[in-house]
């Protein structure tokens, strides 16, 4: 027969499309979906089930450097393995330039960390942290030539801030050469103040995590990065939108015209700073310190209509994990002694498309189509990897995932497959989960157990971002 494999009487859904298909698989690429296809050399039967395009999670942080802090809780072996059990087929983590380093010399370490270790295919976003003028100049433009074609800025952390000339000056760049620039947006000199009265005044417990940078902080620097982003007439995607203010401040630049896009995280849905508190204010409140931290309930209501309404494009992880207990078992006393050194960020590439298919789907506040854009297309459409990754249609890649629409589970520890020694979401009851996963055709998640091998992945050049062209064209 002409198939490798045919995934045979499931309902695949696309970000358009909901429909009753078989699919036909050659040299892993989708070659044919219709009503009824002949049998390949093998068949699944996925009756029941639904066929979606692999989760594709643009927003990840794998064997990151911790600047002397406590080292990430994954690498590509760990993090991809809990990306592909939760229903993922591409990620895209970050490559980070320390400050005094060289860009190019940067990325090379992080693909010495992927290479041969990834159970799915994987790009790198850049993360800029000190936009030099060869920086600026030479590297960035080489580099997005090679498919690394978005950079990260941050407007806080020590050693990562960028001041707004900076800002301005890498906003341009990207202009130049065609970058999607995404945008950390917190103010720094507000979250220091907060942090030295917080600690002055004695509250160290992780929960003055959130209070030291409430939504204010997050709102004016959405609209500093916005306003700055209008000067240089270059796209901006405003990432990790934690609630209400941020979010209203991407709609009102949407409005005006801007291209202004919105990501937005399972956290700002699920959890919120009361969950920093623990168990009375005691140091459990640290498996729940990320940035920007999750708000309240009303926030979790200005996100879905955020959802809703196309203000966000992309729901994201940003899976960045830490061992609460300390790596390897040691603890971290450090970061029991005050907020301020409890490293920012939680494990979730694994509990993604659950969380969201759960609160979304099921609950009915969005369609089977939306989920997908949500988690798959718009991810692909944005970051230069469309028509290749995020649909179901013959010359992409046969990157699927299929999905139990009715099993219940309860979001523990036991079920994960990342490197960290807890999940945020634990006890956390779901309806949807993933029941098998196939990347490029091959099978390598199956009910929790990893059945593809590291190195299956790998490294994805990435096109320029149809959503990168400036709103008054390029230069000639
Ligand atoms: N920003 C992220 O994107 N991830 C984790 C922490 C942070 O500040
Ligand atoms: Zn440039
Ligand atoms: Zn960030
Ligand atoms: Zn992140």
């Amino acid at each position: 027969s002409d198939f490798d494999l045919v995934i045979r009487g499931g309902t695949v859904v696309t970000a358009a499309d909901t429909v009753r298909a078989d699919v036909g698989i050659r040299s892993g690429r989708i070659a044919a979906v219709a009503d009824r296809l002949e049998d390949g050399a093998a068949r699944v039967d996925a009756s029941g089930l639904l066929v979606m395009p692999g989760g594709i999670d643009s927003h990840v942080h794998l064997a990151q450097p911790a600047f002397g802090g406590p080292a990430m809780a994954d690498g590509f072996e760990t993090g991809t393995r809990s990306a592909i059990a939760g229903g993922n087929t591409t990620v895209i983590p970050f490559a980070l330039q320390p400050r005094g380093a060289s860009l190019r010399a940067s990325v090379a370490d992080y693909h010495k960390e992927a290479d041969g270790r990834s159970y799915c295919d994987y790009g790198f976003h850049l993360i800029i942290s000190d936009p030099t003028a060869s920086v600026l100049g030479q590297e960035l433009p080489a580099l997005v030539d090679d498919g690394y074609t978005s950079f990260k800025v941050f407007m806080t952390y020590d050693d990562l801030v960028l001041n707004d000339r900076q800002l301005l000056e890498v906003f341009d760049c990207a202009r130049g050469c065609g970058a999607l620039v995404m945008v950390h947006c917190e103010g720094y000199d507000a979250i220091r103040f907060m942090t030295e009265r917080l600690e002055q005044a004695g509250r160290k417990a992780p929960y003055y995590h959130a209070v030291s940078r409430p939504e204010s902080v997050e709102r004016e620097a959405t609209h500093r990065a916005i306003s700055h982003a209008e000067l240089t007439d270059v796209p901006v995607m405003i990432v990790h939108v934690s609630g209400r203010e941020p979010m209203e401040q991407i709609r009102w630049a949407q409005r005006k015209g801007l291209k202004v896009y919105g990501e937005t995280c399972p956290q700002y849905i699920a959890l919120t700073a009361d969950d920093l508190k623990g168990l009375n204010m005691d140091e459990t409140g640290g498996k729940y310190v990320c940035s920007p931290p999750p708000r309240d309930h009303a926030s979790w209501e200005a996100i879905w209509e955020g959802i809703r309404t196309g203000v966000f494009q992309t729901f994201s992880s940003d899976h960045c994990p830490f061992y609460y207990e300390g790596e390897q078992g040691k603890l971290n006393p450090k970061a029991r002694t005050s907020f301020r050194w409890v490293p920012n960020g939680i494990p979730g590439v694994e509990t993604r498309l659950p969380i969201l298919y759960s609160k979304g789907v099921v609950e009915g506040r969005i369609s089977l189509n939306e989920f997908v854009a949500l988690t798959s297309t718009n991810h692909a459409k944005m970051y230069g990897l469309y028509p290749r990754k995020g649909s179901i249609a013959p010359g992409f890649d046969a990157d699927l995932v299929l999905w139990d629409p009715n099993r219940k589970e309860t979001i523990r520890q036991e079920l994960m497959h990342h490197g960290a020694d807890y999940t945020p979401y634990e006890g956390m009851a779901v309806t949807g989960w993933p029941v098998a996963t196939y990347l490029r055709g091959m099978l390598v998640a199956e009910e929790g157990r990893i059945v593809g091998e590291p190195g299956d992945g790998g490294f994805l050049k990435r096109g320029l971002s149809p959503y990168a062209v400036p709103a008054h064209g390029r230069e000639i």
